[in-house]
């Protein structure tokens, strides 16, 4: 097989290199080509001229706990935009950081309604260095956070844990999948689809978990695949798990790089302090450098 790689978008197209014969390249007319991952995907559904991720098979063995019925932790993530309002946007005294789209409007991302920032110093190595209120997740906002909850996400893993992880794309944009990219691991893809009940037109957390209790997610476990990355489909989920056993602090994110600016990306921090080797010493240090917000003078002087 000969393979095109779009990987810029995630997909990829398959190309049987017999169908280079005049004769096949006739014969083949309606189903040469098989794209993976194509963007109008209804993947527990089988069609002649695509694929999904999840219908390819693992060539080696896989961990048993992975495919035990029930992982040790859960996670469902939805994500989403959250559109500005102008007003919203410029604030006096204020680094606003938001995306401008085609349409014009003014949007942040929100992963389980937060937006991610950046902590001011890596906490691999400067844990200290980090308030530890700058952390949160979707069981613990910080305080009066509003519609554009911004804090470090972090979701923190035992050590060794079988992790299963539920994205479910809230953004809906038709013909865009965002595809999610985690560090430090290679996970299995156990399912991807969309809401088999066609009365939904939109997919959301609540419907996921309402489809979760009532085992209607897709989920296979003969040999699945392994990635480190995943093209969600739109209005659809994505369900993948993986064996906690790397310790420390994995940055998990959607892999368009002005995503990743406005927050659609949390930290999965698994084990503790005490599972990973010490810092080395004279380790290079860093902080965020952020200058202080002054109002601009608007008095004469400042122009001589
Ligand atoms: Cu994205």
């Amino acid at each position: 097989m000969s393979v095109i790689d779009n990987a810029e978008i995630g997909e990829l197209s398959v190309l049987p290199v017999a169908d280079k014969t005049t004769s096949l390249v006739l014969d083949c007319e309606t189903a040469c080509f098989q794209v993976l991952n194509p963007l109008d995907a209804i993947c527990n559904r089988q069609r002649e001229d695509a694929i999904c991720v999840s219908q390819l098979k693992n060539a080696r063995q896989i961990d048993q706990g992975i495919l035990q019925q029930r992982p040790d932790v859960k996670i469902f993530l939805p994500f989403r935009f959250l559109f500005y309002r102008p007003e919203e946007v410029f604030q006096p005294q204020t680094y606003n950081r938001f995306l401008v789209a085609p349409t014009g409007d003014h949007v942040i991302s929100l992963v389980d309604e937060i937006s991610f920032t950046f902590p001011p110093a890596p906490p691999l190595s400067q844990i200290d260095d980090i308030p530890p209120e700058q952390f949160c997740n979707g069981d613990n906002r910080p305080a009066d956070c509003g519609a554009n909850c911004m804090c470090t996400h972090q979701v923190d893993i035992p050590h060794n844990a079988v992790v299963e992880v539920v994205l479910v794309d809230e953004v809906q944009q038709p013909n865009l999948s965002h595809p999610f990219h985690l560090h430090g691991y290679a996970f299995n893809v156990i399912g991807i689809g969309r809401s088999p009940d066609k009365n939904v037109k939109k997919i959301n957390l609540k419907h996921a978990l309402d489809l979760d209790k009532r085992g209607l997610l897709n989920r296979q476990f003969n040999l699945p695949p392994a990635k480190d990355t995943i093209a969600v489909p739109n209005n659809g989920y994505v369900i993948f798990r993986f064996r906690a056993d790397n310790p420390g602090y994995w940055l998990f994110h959607c892999h368009f790089l002005f995503h990743i600016l406005i927050g659609m990306n949390l930290i999965l921090h698994v084990g503790t302090h005490a599972d990973l080797p010490p810092v080395p010493p004279n380790f290079p240090r860093c902080g965020d450098h952020l200058p202080p917000i002054t109002p601009p003078s608007l008095s004469l002087d400042s122009f001589h």
